[in-house]
């Protein structure tokens, strides 16, 4: 049986790849004729490890890519979900775009498979009408699935293979069908539950993660207040045998642990209290970066912000993906107190994004006196000795043995 995956991008490719090196028959299709013209040419378009080769096995157990959408007996939709900083609103309308898309292809008792984090309700509320609107009986004729996705950036080839997952389907026997599917390349344990259930636990996952990690930057802020060891203190308290408190950084980024938790708090705004604050604590977080910015330049008789440095503009390390970066809300709120002239610097982005954007390390360093760490990317790590004479504001803790360190 044949699966046509839409949408290539971070989870779609890595997934369409898997299956195929896996003895399915699969057909890639993006709207973007770029991407699909790049993944022809035999070139991946993100990094990740393991990708490259794993494109490799897939190449050759003769995956195609295309920008037409194919007749399958499995559509696995994995298209981005846009959301609104604004609004905090997701917006479903690739997925019911693709769904659209699927409907003048396919052919009765195809499965739809919904990869695409949405908000809980959306496969009910919008998707679901666009299949009935073609005159198919959902449950007979098209059979529709939730599916969501739960691999790292950084860590996906690993993660895709070794993690349990959740298949979402209002009949179990289709279900059942689906997991086989899955459990072509997955090694861990798959659950077969109800599409609203498998919704609610994707977001709730996310949601889980955001609140801890809010937790360890309210105990960095409580600890700065007096002056105390913040990760000492997580250190020691994680010796307990049910304690296990996150760390504590410059604000939370991505396109998943940043964003979810919103769609609790929009749903259920009287009810979600604790996540609401929990975001609002993230979210605070570059701007408290700021103010120890100007704390340490205070201190240090530093008369310019464009002596002050920020490593890195990625969401987190070792990856090239920006969305909600901590490092461009700083630079958003900066703008907002009209001080500009910040300079940044990031090994993985190696075109221009911002103003005063440095693509040499050495030379970045040599051009500031603070260095403020905004990402633990290995590059740094590996680069400890060029900080020494420099101020440092570490926001992860990870510079060891230089003077003049500073923490959140
Ligand atoms: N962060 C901290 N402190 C920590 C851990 C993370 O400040 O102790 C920050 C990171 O620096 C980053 C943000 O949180 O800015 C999110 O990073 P992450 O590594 O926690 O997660 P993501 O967004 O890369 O991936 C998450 C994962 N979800 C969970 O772990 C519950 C992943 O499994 C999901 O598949 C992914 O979201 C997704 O696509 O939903």
């Amino acid at each position: 049986s044949a699966v046509n995956v839409i949408g290539l991008g971070y989870i779609g490719l890595p997934t369409a790849l898997m299956m195929a090196s896996h003895g399915v028959e699969v057909v890639g299709t993006d709207y973007n004729k770029e991407l699909v013209a790049t993944l022809n040419a035999g070139q991946t378009t993100f990094k990740e490890d393991g990708l490259d080769e794993l494109f490799a096995k897939a190449l050759k157990s003769g995956i195609k890519f295309t920008t037409e959408y194919q007749v399958t007996d499995t559509y696995i939709i994995s298209v981005p979900t846009p959301y609104d900083n604004f609004s905090k609103k997701v917006d479903a309308c690739y997925v019911v775009a693709a769904v659209k898309s699927v409907m003048e292809v396919c052919q009765k008792g195809a499965s739809v498979v919904i990869e695409s984090t949405v908000s809980p309700g959306t496969i009910d509320k919008y998707v679901r009408p666009e299949i009935e609107k073609n005159g198919f009986v959902i449950g007979k004729d098209i059979h529709l699935v939730h599916a969501p996705e739960r691999i790292i950036p950084g860590n996906m080839v690993y993660e895709l293979l070794h993690n349990n997952r959740t298949i979402g389907a209002d009949d179990k026997k289709i279900g059942e069908k689906v997991k086989d599917l899955y459990s072509s390349f997955c090694q861990g344990e798959i659950v077969v539950t109800d599409i609203r259930t498998a919704e609610m636990t994707k977001v709730v996952e996310n949601t889980f993660r955001a609140v801890n990690i809010a937790f360890a930057n309210e105990l960095a802020k409580i600890c700065r207040h007096d002056n105390m060891d913040v990760y000492e203190i997580i250190r020691i308290c994680n010796m307990h045998p049910r304690v296990n408190i996150l760390q504590p950084g410059p604000g939370v980024g991505g396109h998943c642990i940043s964003v979810d938790p919103w769609f609790l708090v929009g749903d259920y705004p009287s009810l979600a209290k604790v996540i609401d604050e929990a975001m609002r604590t993230n979210d605070s977080m570059p701007d408290f970066v700021l103010e120890r910015i100007y704390e340490i330049m205070k201190e240090k008789n530093m008369r310019s912000i464009d002596r002050v440095g920020l490593y890195g503009l990625t969401y987190k390390e070792n990856v090239d993906d920006m969305r909600e970066s901590p490092t461009l809300q700083l630079l958003e709120s900066q703008k907002r107190h009209l001080a500009p002239g910040l300079k940044v610097y990031d090994p993985f982005i190696t075109y221009d994004v911002v103003e005063n954007q440095y693509h040499d390390l050495d030379t970045f360093l040599k051009d500031i006196d603070l260095v403020v760490v905004m990402v633990k990317h290995n590059e740094i790590k590996e680069n400890m000795a060029k900080l020494r004479g420099k101020y440092v504001l570490d926001c992860h803790n990870i510079i060891c043995d230089l003077p003049d360190v500073y923490h959140l």
